[in-house]
Formats: structure tokens, C-alpha cells, sequence
């Protein structure tokens, strides 16, 4: 199954920012796709919730040193 989560993200100023939060969402095991934007400061997330959940989504990225929130 697919699920989809938007999360946003504090923090980021600038492209290097967001590519960082992306690329790491992306090595995640269980996310599908991962596209990050700085401009809104979010995350749209697919993933398997048999793999992965959005708490951990979120874990990896505030190991990549922002903050998360999430958005729906
Ligand atoms: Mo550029 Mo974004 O140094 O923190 S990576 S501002």
C-alpha cells in the first residue's frame, strides 16, 4: 500500500538546505518518492506504512538538523 504524508519543514534557507532533507528522504527504505520545496518549506512524502512511518519520516529529518512538523 501507499500513504502520503506533507510535512513542513523549519529551517531551510537555502537549495542546499532542501536538497540535503530530500536526498536523505529519499535513501529511506519505504519512501517511495520524496520531493522537498523550500519555497513552502514542505515535504510531500509517499511511502509504505508497512516499511516505514511517518514518525521515522520525520526522525530522518531532524537528523539532517531541521525541524519537522506534521501537516496532514
Ligand atoms: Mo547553505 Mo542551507 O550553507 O543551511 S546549506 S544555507
Amino acid at each position: 500500500s501507499v500513504q502520503v504524508c506533507r510535512i513542513q519543514i523549519k529551517g531551510m534557507t537555502c537549495t542546499s538546505c532542501s536538497s540535503t532533507v530530500e536526498s536523505a528522504l529519499q535513501a529511506l527504505q519505504g519512501v517511495i518518492k520524496a520531493q522537498v520545496a523550500l519555497a513552502t518549506e514542505e515535504a510531500g512524502v509517499q511511502f509504505n506504512p508497512n516499511v516505514i512511518t511517518y514518525e521515522q519520516i520525520m526522525d530522518a529529518i531532524e537528523d539532517t538538523g531541521f525541524e519537522a512538523v506534521l501537516i496532514s
